[in-house]
Parts: C-alpha cells; sequence; structure tokens
C-alpha cells in the first residue's frame, strides 16, 4: 500500500477536526517518513488556517503545505540546454540501485533525448559491479569504460571523460562505490573523482545526483548529509519508490537541505524512471 492511501483513509469520513486528530495527523506524517519538527510545524500551519479560513479540505490544504516546502528545494537541473559535454556522477551507498540508475539514464537519454551516453564504471571494488554495467551496456549498446577490479575510481572518470571528448559522446554516466571502511575514506574517494571531472568539464555541464532508496526512510537523510557535504549535490534520484515506500523524506531535503529530487523510480525496468513532479508527489502523499 502506498503512504497516500494510509492519509486517504485517514481524512475519509471525518467531519470535524479537533485536536487528537491533529495529534494523529502529526503521528502520521512521522510515520510517512517527515522529520519530527517538520511534521509539527505543518499539522500548527493546518490548524491556523483552519481557524482562520475554517476551511474543510484539509487534504488539499496538506497538499498544497507540502508542495510549499518541496519549492524550498532549488530548481532541479537535468540535462544542459547546451551542446557541450555534460558528466554525470551518481553517487550513494551499497544497494540503492546506482548501477541500475546509471543503466535508466542511459537509456532515457538514449532513446528519449537523442543522445549519446557513454558508461564509465566508476565501482571498482568488485569484478561483479563491472560486469554488472558492462552487461547493461551491452544491452543498451552504450560503450561502457572500465579499468581492473581495485583500480582507481578517479583514472576511471578520466578515461571516460577523454574518450567521450574524443568519440562524439553527449553524456558521461558514471557509476560510483558507495562502501567504504570508513566515511573519512569514502569522502576522500568522492572528492578526487569531484576534482577530476571538475577539471574536464564545464561546471554548467557537471551534475552531482545522490541515489536515495526510498524504502530506507529517515536514514535516507543521514546519507544526503554526509554526501552533500562531501560534494555539493545537485540533486537526489529516488529509487524504489514502488513498493512500500513513503517518501516523507523528500520534504526534508527540500527545506532543509535544499536539494531537490530529480528522478523518481519505481521499478527495475529501464523504462521505470519519471522526472519528478512537485505538485504530483505532494498530492499522492496527501493522498489525493
Ligand atoms: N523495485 C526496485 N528495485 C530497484 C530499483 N532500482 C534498483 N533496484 C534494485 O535494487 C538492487 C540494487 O541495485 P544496484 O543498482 O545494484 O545498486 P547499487 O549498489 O547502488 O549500484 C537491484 O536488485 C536492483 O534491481 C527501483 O527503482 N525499484
Ligand atoms: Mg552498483
Amino acid at each position: 500500500m502506498k503512504f497516500g492511501e494510509k492519509l486517504k483513509n485517514f481524512f475519509s469520513g471525518k467531519k470535524s477536526y479537533n485536536e487528537e486528530l491533529f495529534d494523529d495527523l502529526c503521528d502520521l506524517l512521522i510515520e510517512g517518513d517527515f522529520g519530527p519538527a517538520q511534521a509539527y510545524k505543518t499539522v500548527e500551519t493546518l490548524k491556523d488556517q483552519l481557524k482562520k479560513e475554517g476551511t474543510d479540505d484539509l487534504p488539499q490544504k496538506l497538499a498544497l503545505l507540502l508542495e510549499e516546502e518541496l519549492n524550498k528545494a532549488k530548481t532541479p537541473v537535468t540535462l544542459p540546454a547546451n551542446e557541450k559535454l555534460t558528466a554525470i556522477l551518481l553517487l550513494g551507498v551499497n544497494g540503492v540501485g546506482k548501477t541500475t540508475t546509471a543503466a535508466k539514464l542511459s537509456h532515457l537519454y538514449n532513446t528519449q533525448y537523442n543522445k549519446k551516453t557513454l558508461l564509465a564504471a566508476c565501482d571498482t571494488f568488485r569484478a561483479a559491479a563491472i560486469d554488472q554495467l558492462k552487461i547493461h551496456g551491452q544491452k543498451l549498446d552504450t560503450r561502457v569504460v572500465a579499468h581492473k577490479q581495485g583500480g582507481d575510481p578517479a583514472a576511471v572518470v578520466y578515461d571516460a571523460l577523454e574518450a567521450a571528448q574524443a568519440g562524439g559522446i553527449d553524456i558521461v554516466i558514471a557509476d560510483t562505490a558507495g562502501r567504504m571502511h570508513t566515511k573519512s575514506a569514502l569522502v576522500e574517494e568522492l572528492r578526487k573523482i569531484d576534482r577530476v571531472v571538475e577539471s574536464k568539464a564545464d561546471s554548467a555541464c557537471y551534475l552531482k545526483y545522490l541515489v536515495l532508496d526510498a524504502t530506507t526512510g529517515r536514514n535516507a537523510f543521514a546519507q544526503a548529509e554526509i554526501f552533500h557535504g562531501a560534494v555539493a549535490l545537485n540533486g537526489v534520484i529516488l529509487t524504489k519508490y514502488d513498493s512500500t515506500a513513503k517518501g516523507g523524506v523528500v520534504f526534508s531535503l527540500a527545506s532543509e537541505l535544499q536539494l531537490p529530487v530529480v528522478y523518481v523510480c519505481t521499478g527495475e525496468k529501464y523504462t521505470d524512471i519519471e522526472l519528478f513532479n512537485p505538485q504530483k508527489f505532494a498530492r499522492e502523499f496527501a493522498g489525493i
């Protein structure tokens, strides 16, 4: 069941609003992965609106407030309009769906935007990770630049960008590793990759997206803080928003870190990716 269904059920048949109902609503928002302070504030604002306007359309009001929260994020950047080489770095912890998303983006840009993409296998930790990307490359008829297992990811991205500049590629999509012995080692490695891309790509054409698994709840927010602190992110790609994922963490990303969600993924197929629509997301969350 999608989380929106819960709010829908909660609102349905309710005619009068009292303190208890607002408390329950606050609890529900927190259950939906909202930050507690943000949930409290949202409910207080709703209460005020109700007092002033005497409205009975609470779901609609909630959806509007939620949309406002999402609009606190920066405007998301997808593909730059110019013809320069674009570099997309996919970051995130293990298992969130980076490699799958790299393939989805490649497919999306190849088929919908008529762009030529190249995949860079910067997760050099496991041989299987490199193979996984190569298999996608074969299926998508997309070139993959890879080094041996254990190689330097910054060198892989360097080679990928060189190859792209030489070979008429429009977009390099780099898949990275999200696992390190320590947080500082991870941050160091990311910064190194970041410096290489910065030195080779126009800053307007360099996009750093954090991939977050929607089923991990508030943990996703903690991940965003770490990665955003390491390399200033341009946005988030929310994966696994297809099952019982609640998604409320997206509101905290927007209001606390100003991080916009750029794409949402809802399955394992190449086509299970779409642009994030704040209004649609807010309305769905509110159960409308
Ligand atoms: N249901 C669902 N599964 C996904 C989605 N994205 C990735 N996965 C699955 O999540 C698992 C980990 O994905 P992977 O791309 O290998 O993650 P990585 O470790 O971040 O590279 C795989 O089984 C994927 O098929 C999604 O949007 N929805
Ligand atoms: Mg991977």
